[in-house]
C-alpha cells in the first residue's frame, strides 16, 4: 500500500483511521516494523481527481506490487514546480524515484517497474503479446490528443448526452478498435486477457473519459470500462480524487 506524504496540501482522502490506545512495548514493536517497512520509492502525482498521467503513474506502482510513497504536487503551486524540477526535468508528473533512480515518464516508469519486479507481470510474458501490448501503449503516451482535450480526465464529474467535437471521435473510433482488438485475441476482461498489465494503467484514464462524458460504445468496450472502474486499486483512486478540495473552473463546466 502506498504511503502519502504530501509536499504541501495533505489530501484528505488519505487521512487513516484513529487507532485504539496501545501498550509502549506495542507501540515500539510497531515503530521498529514501520521503519524496517518504509518505501524506499516515491511516487510523485499531481491532481487524483484531473491528472490522468498521475493514474497511469500510480496504477503502475500499484500493479508492480513495490511499496511507495506518494507525494502530492497540487497543480497551481510555483514553489511545488520548482521542487519537481529536481526530480523531473519535463516538469511533468508522474515521477519515480527509487534507489537513486529518477524515471519521469509513465513508460519508462513502467519499464523500470518491470525490471524491479519481474514477476508482477506488467508486461506479457509472451514476445508477441508484449509487443502488442508496448505498441499500443505507445500509441496512448504519444497519440489521442484531440480525445485529451476535448474530453479531459474529471473524476468528480458526469455529463450525460454530452456533445462529442467530431475532431475526437476519430481516437474513440481508433481506441474502440485496439479495445475490441485485443478483448477478442487475448479473451478479456482485461486488455490481455485474466491479468491486468501496463496497458490497461494506460487506457484506465480513457475508461473514465467515455464514463464521464456518456461515449457510446460496442458491449465489450463498455464492459472493459466497467472491469476497469472495478478495479480494487481504481476505487481506491476514486475515492481519494472525489474528496480532493481543488478544482479547475473550465472543466467542471459543461461543455
Ligand atoms: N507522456 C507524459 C505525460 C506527462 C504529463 O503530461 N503530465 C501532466 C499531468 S496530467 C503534467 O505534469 N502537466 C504539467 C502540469 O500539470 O503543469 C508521461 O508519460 O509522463
Amino acid at each position: 500500500m502506498p504511503v502519502a506524504t504530501p509536499a504541501k496540501r495533505p489530501p484528505k482522502a488519505l487521512a487513516s483511521k484513529p487507532a485504539a490506545p496501545k501498550s509502549s512495548v506495542a507501540r515500539g514493536v510497531e515503530r521498529k516494523a514501520v521503519a524496517a517497512a518504509a518505501p524506499v520509492a516515491q511516487l510523485t502525482l499531481s491532481s487524483k481527481n484531473y491528472s490522468s498521467w498521475s493514474l497511469r503513474g500510480w496504477l503502475l506502482a500499484r500493479f508492480s506490487g513495490i511499496e511507495f510513497a506518494e507525494s502530492m504536487i497540487a497543480p497551481d503551486d510555483v514553489d511545488a514546480r520548482r521542487e519537481l524540477l529536481l526530480l523531473a526535468p519535463s516538469i511533468r508528473v508522474p515521477c519515480l524515484t527509487h534507489e537513486g533512480a529518477r524515471v519521469w515518464n509513465t513508460l519508462a516508469i513502467a519499464q523500470y517497474l518491470n525490471e524491479i519486479a519481474p514477476h508482477a507481470g506488467l508486461m506479457p510474458a509472451d514476445r508477441i503479446a508484449r509487443a502488442h501490448c508496448w505498441s499500443i501503449s505507445g500509441e496512448m503516451n504519444s497519440g489521442f490528443v484531440n480525445l485529451r482535450s476535448a474530453l479531459p480526465m474529471n473524476l468528480k464529474a458526469h455529463f450525460p448526452k454530452h456533445k462529442i467535437w467530431a475532431g475526437a471521435q476519430p481516437d474513440i473510433d481508433r481506441i474502440v478498435e485496439i479495445w475490441t482488438e485485443c478483448l477478442a485475441t487475448y479473451g478479456g476482461p482485461y486488455l490481455f486477457g485474466a491479468q491486468r498489465n501496463m496497458a490497461d494503467a494506460m487506457y484506465a484514464p480513457v475508461a473514465t473519459r467515455f464514463l464521464t462524458y456518456d461515449v457510446k460504445l460496442n458491449p465489450a468496450c463498455a464492459g472493459y470500462c466497467q472491469t476497469i472502474m472495478a478495479m480494487p486499486e481504481m476505487q481506491q483512486w476514486l475515492a481519494a480524487a472525489k474528496v480532493e478540495p481543488e478544482e479547475i473552473d473550465e472543466l467542471d463546466m459543461d461543455f
